[in-house]
């Protein structure tokens, strides 16, 4: 316990020692003022340590603030003349009935007053409007010989010039809620009065003396130049100081998982590739024997390009394959589609819909045995939901090699995901592209639902021999934003592009990173 006091004076500032001997010689309440006067001190000073002295528990600082009331120029006005509504109750006092028009003419009031007195007269329910004339009741003809409680006041106000607002009467509060809702008629000015009062703890920290020598906390060149430095006291440092949260700049989550899922399939072995987002239809659907009448095509799905509307296409042999391949199976081995396939829908151009297109090029380009990934952005107009975006992040991959299988595909999504902390199951699928075919979900909880992450599959022959590959290939392609989702625990995909700062600013900086081995 004494080593706690000692700490604690050893870390006061002069400003809190000052401070707190005040109360040794004035008593445990003070005023700022009282402090100012006796310790030779400013306000500020005087404020910021008491700040400083509170936070450590040995003093309260307490505040009371007034609402000290006078009125505006307008209000004075009122108060001398009455108000609007007011003039216009003593002229129907005389009339009982008159036309709006004659009423403000009578009232002496111009346009604006007279839309306010008619407002208040209704609130007031001093009178009623009956097709263009005013009628006083008998609320009315009661209020004429007796002043409101808005009215009490404006008389007191004009009376006193100003009044705190303190413990008011009832007819002064009731006043008081009917001016101010009246705008500019009184000036409401609050002022804060703080006391200072010493704390069970605070005057245990006085009982143990107070040294009043200043302490050094930062050193000047002349004090390390002339040795000064080891003669002075040093004010002890408080580790537990509040500090200002600050929040250093960090990578968006969507890109770490990003780049965590490249260094994933990079430590795996695979090659990372990439393409264009702006695609022809040839290398996004015909070439993954997609027929071009697939209601994928349509366009509810697929953003198609006005400018530039056409796409090249690549040399005429692999073109005429694909297009055979479609229509009676050419040299793979099926029967095709059996319709008439056309190489200007397959000209057409279009915002990528999946980055199996980066796989297809890049089988069209190199050669077995092959490791291929590639993580991209692709579009698909879609119904926006706390599932579907119009445009995400896809991360594809293939590997063709003589002894791949469907086994071994269900064996690297397992690792992959694994590693990313995640569990699925897989069940059987349909791609016009792909035989086996297989899908991979995930259950969320809170949605009582299973979520799909990615499809997947070994490419047909349809696929792959107009592109010259004479190995099997395995295929996968899933979805980032989904991943990144339950990753994050969060329950709506927008969510990761809302940049919410909050959000943003509170996410642990590790996670989503921390690889397993
Ligand atoms: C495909 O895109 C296939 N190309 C995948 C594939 C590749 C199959 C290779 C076979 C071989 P699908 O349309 O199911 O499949 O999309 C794959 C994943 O993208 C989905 O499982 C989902 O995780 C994600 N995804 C699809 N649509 C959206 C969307 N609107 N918003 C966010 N994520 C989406």
């Amino acid at each position: 316990m004494a080593e706690d006091i000692n700490r604690i004076i050893d870390e006061l500032h002069i400003y809190e020692k000052k401070v707190l001997k005040a109360f040794e010689s004035l008593g445990s309440k003070l005023s700022p003022e009282e402090v100012m006067e006796s310790q030779k001190m400013d306000i500020k000073p005087v404020m910021s340590a008491a700040g400083s002295l509170e936070s450590k528990g040995l003093i309260k600082v307490n505040k009371k603030v007034d609402e000290v009331i006078s009125l505006s120029s307008v209000g004075k006005l009122y108060a001398e003349e009455g108000l609007p509504e007011r003039r216009m109750l003593k002229v129907l006092g005389e009339k009982e009935a008159l036309p709006m028009g004659e009423l403000t003419k009578k009232a002496k009031l111009d346009k604006s007053e007279s839309k306010i007195a008619i407002g208040w007269l209704m609130r007031k329910r001093w009178a009623v409007i009956d097709q263009g004339t005013v009628k006083i009741t008998e609320d009315g003809k009661n209020a004429l010989g007796k002043n409101e409680n808005d009215e009490v006041l404006l008389d007191k106000l004009l009376e006193s010039q100003k009044m705190l607002l303190f413990n008011p009467s009832k007819i002064i509060q009731q006043g008081y809620d009917l001016l101010v809702k009246r705008k500019g008629l009184i000036d409401v000015k609050k002022t804060t009065k703080h006391t200072l009062e010493i704390t069970q703890k605070g005057m245990e920290i006085l009982d143990a003396g107070i040294d009043l020598v200043e302490a050094a906390t930062q050193l000047t060149h002349s004090q390390l130049k002339t040795g000064e430095w080891k003669n002075l006291k040093y004010r002890g440092y408080d580790v537990h100081a509040e500090y200002p949260e600050f929040f250093p700049g960090k990578m968006h989550p969507l890109r770490r998982i990003i780049e965590e899922i490249r260094d994933i399939f990079l430590n795996l072995g695979f090659t990372e590739s990439r393409g264009p987002i702006l695609e022809s239809a040839f290398w996004n659907f015909d070439c993954l024997f997609q027929p071009q009448d697939h209601a994928a095509r349509e366009m509810q799905d697929t953003f198609y390009i006005k400018n530039p509307q056409h796409s090249k296409l690549p040399a005429d042999d692999l073109v005429g394959r694909v297009g055979q391949a479609h229509e009676d199976g050419g040299a793979t081995g099926s029967e095709g589609w059996g319709y008439q396939w056309d190489k200007e829908v397959a000209r057409q151009s279009v915002l990528r819909t999946h980055t199996t297109c980066v796989s297809a090029r890049f089988l069209s380009e190199n050669k077995p045995p092959l490791k291929m990934f590639s993580v991209g952005r692709v579009f698909r107009r879609e119904t926006i939901t706390y599932k579907h975006l119009p445009e995400f992040h896809q991360v594809e991959g293939i590997v063709a090699a003589e002894d791949i299988n469907f086994r071994n595909l269900l064996g690297i999504l397992k690792e992959f995901y694994k590693k990313l902390g995640f569990e699925v199951r897989f069940r059987p699928a349909y791609f016009p592209y792909t035989y086996l075919s297989t899908e991979c979900e995930i259950y969320l909880p809170e949605k009582e639902s299973w979520i799909e992450l990615g499809g997947a599959g070994m490419f047909r022959p349809e696929v792959l021999e107009p592109l010259g590959v004479e190995t099997p290939v395995l295929a996968f392609g899933l979805g980032i934003e989904r991943l990144a989702m339950i990753r994050l625990g969060i329950k709506d995909i927008r969510m990761l592009y809302k940049s919410d700062l909050g959000w943003l600013r509170n996410l642990p900086v590790t996670q989503g990173i921390d690889l397993e081995d």
